[in-house]
C-alpha cells in the first residue's frame, strides 16, 4: 500500500518495559512487528480482536509513512488448553485447531484487518525450538528435570543463569515485581510446585513425551513438544529483524509470555527480542475478563451472524484506547452502530471537489496527529465526527476522505 502524502514518521508509543511513552522509529525504512496469535479454540472473541485491530492501526501508521512493514504472527497451535479441549469435546485436536485458525482469519478479514506478511503454526517450527533449548542447554542456561511420568527429562529455563550471564532480568519485560509474578504464574500455565526446579517461577522449555500426547523427535532432548515461552521467541527470531521493532499482545502476555520470550532470546543469540513492548487492554463481559476459560464470551462470527456490520466492531474497538480495559456491552455496541452511520451519511452527502482540498488535508492531519500520539483512536474518531458534522472544513473532496479514512482507520465509508 502506498504511503499518504507528506506524512513524516513521529511516532510515540507506550513501552510496558519503560513504563512511558517513547519515541519509536523504524529502521532503513522497515518497522517489525510479533504480535502474539490465537491458540485456536473458541476463536474469534471480541477481546481477542481487540488486540488485532489495535495492532492493525499501528500497521496503518506505519504504511501511512511509506514504512515497509514486516509483521509476524504466530498460532499456538500445540498447547495443553487446546489439546484439553479437544479431549473433553471428543474432537482431533489438530481438526480443532484448524477449523479455529480458518474462522479466526475469516472474522479479521470481515474487520478489515491488513494480515500478517508471515502467520506460522508453532508445530511447523518445533525442529528450530530443539535447536535452541539444545543451545541454551549447552550454555548451562538450560537444565533437565526427571518426570515421573515420561521416559525422557523435561527441560526448563534457568532464570538465576540467565540473570548472571545476560542483559536480561526477572521483571524487566513485564515490568512487575517478584510477588506480583508468583502470583501470576500459577494462573497463567506455570508450574511452581514442580519438585526438581530450581526456582519456582523456571518455566518449561521443553516437555518430554507423555503417553497419549501429540510428540516430536527433540534431538538429544529426546521426543517431546515445546514449551509456550520458546516457541514465539523462535518464530520471532527466524523471521524478523534481531531486535525488531514492537513485540505485541494482550496485557495479560506481560508475564510470563513476554518476559520468557524476551529472556529465552537474549541467553540464546545475546540480543534483545524487541526494542518495544506494547500491551492492549482486556476487554470484559459482566465483571470479568472475557475469556474461553470462563467461557463468557462474545464472538466475532455470532455478532457477524447476526447481521451485525464488521465495520461497527471495529468502530467499537476503536472507540477505546488500547492500552484501555473495557467492558463490552450491547448498547456500546448499538451507538457504534449510529455512529458509524452518521459517517457514512455525512460521506454520501459529501461533494467530489477537485479545487479545494482542506477538509481532507485537515482530516487526515487530525487522524495522523492523533495516532502519532501513542495510537490515539478515540481521539482519531473524534476528528471523524467533527469532519462528518461538518466542524472541521467545509470543502472536501470524498474521495481522498474515502482513501484516508480507508488508509488509516480500516474504515470503508462507501460501504
Ligand atoms: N496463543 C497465545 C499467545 S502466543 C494466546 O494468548 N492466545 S489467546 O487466544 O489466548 O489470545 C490471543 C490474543 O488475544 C493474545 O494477544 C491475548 O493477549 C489477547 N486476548 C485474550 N483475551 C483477551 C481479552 N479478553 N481482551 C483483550 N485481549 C485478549
Ligand atoms: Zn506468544
Amino acid at each position: 500500500m502506498p504511503g499518504l502524502p507528506h506524512v513524516a514518521e513521529t511516532l510515540e508509543l507506550y513501552d510496558t518495559p519503560a513504563s512511558s511513552t517513547v519515541s519509536t522509529v523504524s529502521r532503513n525504512g522497515v518497522a517489525s512487528l510479533y504480535v502474539c496469535g490465537i491458540t485456536p479454540y473458541d476463536a474469534t472473541h471480541l477481546g481477542h480482536a481487540n488486540t488485532y485491530v489495535h495492532f492493525d492501526l499501528l500497521v496503518r501508521y506505519w504504511l501511512a509513512c511509506g514504512v515497509d512493514v514486516q509483521y509476524v504472527q504466530n498460532v499456538t497451535d500445540i498447547d495443553d488448553p487446546l489439546l484439553e479441549r479437544a479431549q473433553s469435546t471428543g474432537a482431533d485436536w489438530q481438526d480443532l485447531a484448524e477449523s479455529q485458525t480458518e474462522l479466526f482469519r475469516e472474522d479479521m478479514t470481515a474487520l478489515s484487518v491488513i494480515p500478517p506478511t508471515h502467520y506460522l503454526g508453532a508445530v511447523e517450527m518445533i525442529p528450530a525450538v530443539v535447536e535452541d533449548v539444545e543451545r541454551l542447554h549447552h550454555l548451562e542456561i538450560a537444565y533437565p528435570v526427571a518426570a515421573d511420568d515420561a521416559a525422557g527429562d523435561d527441560y526448563y529455563f534457568d532464570i538465576a543463569a540467565a540473570e548472571q550471564r545476560t542483559d536480561w532480568r526477572l521483571g524487566s519485560v513485564g515490568n512487575y515485581d517478584r510477588q506480583t509474578m508468583e502470583q501470576l504464574f500459577p494462573e497463567r500455565g506455570g508450574d511452581p510446585q514442580r519438585a526438581g526446579k530450581r526456582d519456582p517461577l523456571d518455566p518449561l522449555l521443553w516437555r518430554s513425551a507423555r503417553q497419549g500426547e501429540p510428540q516430536w523427535p527433540g534431538g538429544r532432548l529426546g521426543q517431546g513438544r515445546p514449551g509456550w515461552h520458546i516457541e514465539c521467541s523462535v518464530i520471532a527470531r527466524r523471521h524478523l529483524p534481531a531486535p525488531f521493532t514492537v513485540q505485541g499482545g494482550g496485557s495479560d502476555l506481560r508475564f510470563p509470555h513476554h518476559e520468557f520470550s524476551a529472556a529465552h532470546a537474549t541467553a540464546a543469540d545475546g540480543v534483545a527480542l524487541a526494542e518495544r513492548y506494547m500491551h492492549t487492554g482486556m476487554v470484559g463481559l459482566d465483571g470479568e475478563k472475557m475469556s474461553k476459560s470462563r467461557g463468557n464470551l462474545v464472538l466475532v462470527s455470532q455478532l457477524r451472524s447476526d447481521g451485525v456490520d464488521p465495520q461497527a466492531i471495529r468502530t467499537l474497538i476503536l472507540t477505546h484506547h488500547w492500552r484501555q480495559d473495557w467492558p463490552y456491552t450491547g448498547q456500546k455496541l448499538r451507538e457504534s452502530e449510529q455512529r458509524l452511520l452518521r459517517w457514512k451519511a455525512a460521506w454520501q452527502q459529501a461533494e467530489d471537489r477537485q479545487d479545494d482540498d482542506a477538509g481532507a488535508d485537515d482530516l487526515q492531519y487530525a487522524l495522523i496527529s492523533a495516532l502519532a500520539n501513542d495510537l490515539n483512536a478515540p481521539a482519531a474518531l473524534t476528528s471523524l465526527d467533527l469532519w462528518a458534522s461538518g466542524h472541521l472544513a467545509a470543502g472536501t473532496s470524498r474521495t481522498r476522505v474515502h482513501h484516508v479514512v480507508q488508509a488509516l482507520l480500516g474504515i470503508d465509508l462507501s460501504g
